[in-house]
């Protein structure tokens, strides 16, 4: 089994956390989501018990023993590019979902950069398959 890392808005904005939520859930067919926080608003107001350089340490340690990093983009998020930023350096394969719908609102940082996978999708069946896609060729 894979380690993966999902990375999704938190302060950018939580209109998709369902969505996080559901795409963590089929990932772990494939591996340990260690940031199951990130689509689960319940768990993630456990994380106010920690300080913000505590969260920032843990994440950053958890980005360097992952295999898989797979973020959602469609909304916008400072910690999600970060945080692709910091996997490309690490070397590791990042997998970026990002629906239809935003078009080129997704940033050039992103949608240009060679290093990243982008896949596309319109519904949440859609995203699973591109998902499966990717990890089914680990197996
Ligand atoms: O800039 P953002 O907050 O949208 O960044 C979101 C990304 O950074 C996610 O992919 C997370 O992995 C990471 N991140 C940012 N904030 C947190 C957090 N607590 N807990 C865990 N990971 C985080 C934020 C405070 C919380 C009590 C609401």
């Amino acid at each position: 089994m894979q380690v993966l890392y999902f990375a999704g808005s938190i302060r950018g904005g939580r209109q998709d956390s369902e969505i996080y939520g559901k795409l963590i859930a089929h990932l772990r067919n494939y591996g340990t989501v260690l940031t199951e926080h990130v689509g689960d608003n319940e768990l993630l107001s456990q994380e106010k018990m920690m300080s913000e350089q505590e969260i920032f340490s843990r994440d950053m340690e958890w980005l360097r023993c992952t295999d898989v990093v797979v973020a959602e983009v469609s909304v916008p998020s400072l910690g999600v590019g970060y945080e692709i930023a910091l996997a490309q350096t690490l070397g590791k394969k990042i997998v970026c979902l990002c629906r239809r719908s935003v078009g080129n609102l997704l940033s050039a940082m992103i949608a240009g950069n060679p290093a990243l996978i982008i896949e596309r999708y319109d519904t949440l069946d859609e995203a699973k398959a591109l998902i499966d896609t990717h990890f089914m060729e680990k197996q």
